[in-house]
């Protein structure tokens, strides 16, 4: 778990510096590098562009296909005036893990591809010189790490992953690198819950810092007013006649916390928050004590060029798409995103279930290649996942606690839930994160197909449900659709009967369809036949109060493992990977601008 994930910032005590751009880079299939001195010099390196996934730049397949280790290196000249101060590489994600070098001097591991983590490089930099930072990365898969998966050599001695999981297994410094120099005494982590009314909002807060300095807490409006003024690590900031962060309705206030002492500010940290709260109260979901129903998409941090690498124009294309389809919501399908995507989402009041990359914990998701029967939560490796998996959920939530548009935490995509077996760790996991969200949101996993009403043996665990159900295309598929209608209205004739009294977002469901294609009558990839099947699961959620919310699988096209089920692709996106509507998107803005933030409320 990290110490703190707080965003960098530049002000006046803080220095932030992002060394995006060429990188130095080299595969390291032999795993010699480490011994052969590579983290002080690469010979004959690649260019290699930070933030990005290495692979699509490749012409080769060999490059492509890439699995083991390879490093990245940057000569970085460190300025003098960072003296005294505490000197932070950070790192916004390796993909899926990486240990960083400084000047050849080992400084830290980390595991994990979709979340930050921070290396004090104080003792170890020259400062007034340039500095040679090194990582090496891996990007195997295996079935004791997050997203699990195989890795498996060929009989010509290459490596290969095979993901139970169907998205690329896109690698590489995905995200940017920052230089930081903060103070030595420093915050390092804040968070705030709230009560809100009317008239007044209460902004309960605690901070974390490496200091016995004073601290001061203040809360301006976005005029820069300050409302709300407290003293102490822990305490409460009053706002009278507050304006409430709302979904597709955001309004966002300044926190700033100072360290003080003897009238000397010592730190400050600034960061833009939303007074609002979430509850779950029987099968509605309250936003400031209000019923809301979600409308949205499953999405991926996926795109030509650079694959999950975060791009800003992609980020800002895809929110565009989002308000002009009338969505509020999407869940950070199968990772949690960068944290550019959740200050966007704060401030255009977009809601997010933000998920850990818990995927991939069902042996018949490996089916894809031929996969094992046996229950996942059987196998011996699941003691060492579990201890990645709790660590994830630990800084994820760390990392996004403080976001407005963070509506939800999801543990898991798709465990494999209908044996016994999977109690004891989801009773575990759910214990375990209990209390890491001063806010107290709603927790809760994906239930895919096979793990329904009848045989999900974890049914007690979520706050609300999530279901990803495919008829109409995995199973019930082309004409048989009807019948794919008539199982999934008896499924939720189960829910409704039972006295479980929770919502339900279908968190997916979908049609792979080729843009262009058209057919009549339809026939299934054609566009035409993805939007009868988005009707007709619409059909079903308007006959059911306790659904509260449809998400379809996928906001755009994206990049795939190789497969007979996949053509360049899963292609169950509404928009194309470049981001432009295939039919669907018309049908769907139509019905999303009808429905009310409200539907279903009265
Ligand atoms: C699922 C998975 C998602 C896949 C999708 C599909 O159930 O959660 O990652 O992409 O199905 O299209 O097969």
């Amino acid at each position: 778990m990290e110490k703190g994930l707080l965003y960098p910032v530049t002000n006046a005590y803080r220095e932030d510096q992002k060394l995006d751009g060429l990188w130095d880079f080299k595969f390291d299939p032999a795993s010699e590098g480490e011994q052969n001195g590579w983290a002080k010099g690469l010979a004959d390196p690649i260019e290699m562009p930070v933030p990005a996934s290495f692979n699509d730049f490749f012409t080769d397949k060999d490059a492509r296909e890439y699995t083991g280790d390879f490093w990245y290196l940057k000569k970085v000249f460190i300025p003098q005036h960072f003296a005294g101060k505490k000197v932070e590489l950070r790192f916004g994600a390796a993909t899926h893990r990486a240990v960083v070098y400084v000047n050849g001097q080992k400084i830290r591991s980390h595991e994990g591809g979709f979340l930050p983590f921070t290396a004090d490089v104080t003792a170890a930099v020259n400062l007034g010189e340039e500095n040679i930072i090194a990582v090496k990365i891996n990007n195997e898969l295996h079935r004791d790490a997050l997203p699990a998966g195989d890795t498996v050599t060929l009989k010509n001695g290459k490596r290969m992953v095979k993901p139970f999981f169907d998205f690329y297994n896109y690698s590489g410094l995905n995200r940017s690198v920052h230089l930081l120099a903060i103070p030595q005494g420093n915050i390092y982590d804040y968070s705030t819950s709230y009560e809100v009314s009317d008239d007044q909002a209460t902004v309960h807060y605690q901070v974390a810092a490496d200091s016995d300095a004073d601290i001061k807490v203040s809360l301006a409006d976005e005029d820069g007013v300050v409302v709300a003024a407290a003293t102490g690590q822990k305490g409460e900031l009053v706002v009278k006649n507050p304006t409430l962060w709302q979904v597709r309705d955001a309004y966002l206030y300044t926190i700033r916390i100072q360290l003080v002492k003897n009238d000397k500010v010592l730190d400050e940290y600034a960061d833009k928050i939303g007074l609002r709260t979430i509850e779950i109260k029987g099968h509605q979901i309250l936003v400031n004590h209000k019923p809301i129903y979600l409308k949205g998409f499953g999405r991926h941090e996926d795109s030509i060029y650079a694959g999950r690498a975060f791009d800003l124009n992609v980020e800002r294309r895809d929110v565009n798409l989002l308000k002009w389809i009338g969505a509020n919501s999407f869940r950070s399908s199968h990772y949690p995103y960068d944290e550019q995507v959740y200050k966007l989402a704060d401030r255009e009041g977009i809601l997010i279930t933000d998920e850990v990359p818990a995927v991939g914990f069902k042996m018949a998701a490996a089916s894809f290649l031929g996969g094992l029967d046996q229950s996942f939560f059987d196998g011996d490796w699941i003691d060492e996942l579990y201890k990645k998996h709790i660590d994830q959920v630990k800084d994820m939530i760390k990392r996004d606690k403080n976001h407005p548009s963070v509506l939800a935490w999801s543990l898991c995509n798709e465990p494999d839930t209908s044996t016994e077996s999977a109690v004891p760790y989801f009773t575990k996991l759910f214990n375990d994160s209990a209390d890491l969200d001063p806010q107290k949101r709603p927790r809760t996993f994906t239930l895919n197909e096979d793990d329904t009403f009848e045989t999900s043996k974890c049914l007690k665990f979520p706050d609300f449900y999530l279901l990803n159900r495919y008829p109409g295309w995995y199973h019930k598929w082309g004409y048989e659709i009807s019948d794919g209608e008539a199982g999934l209205r008896a499924e939720l004739d189960e829910w409704q009967n039972s006295d479980i009294d929770k919502p339900i977002v279908f968190s997916e469901y979908g049609a792979d369809t080729e843009p262009g294609l058209h057919k009549l009558p339809s026939i299934m990839w054609s566009e035409e036949y993805q939007i009868e099947l988005l009707e007709m699961f619409n059909r079903v959620f308007d006959d059911y109060d306790f659904i509260r919310g449809e998400q379809p699988w996928n906001l755009a096209d994206f990049q795939t493992v190789e497969g007979n089920m996949r053509v360049n692709g899963n292609k169950k996106g509404i928009f194309t990977r470049d981001r432009q509507p295939k039919a669907a998107a018309f049908y769907l803005r139509k019905r999303w601008n009808s429905l009310p933030l409200d539907y279903k409320a009265n």
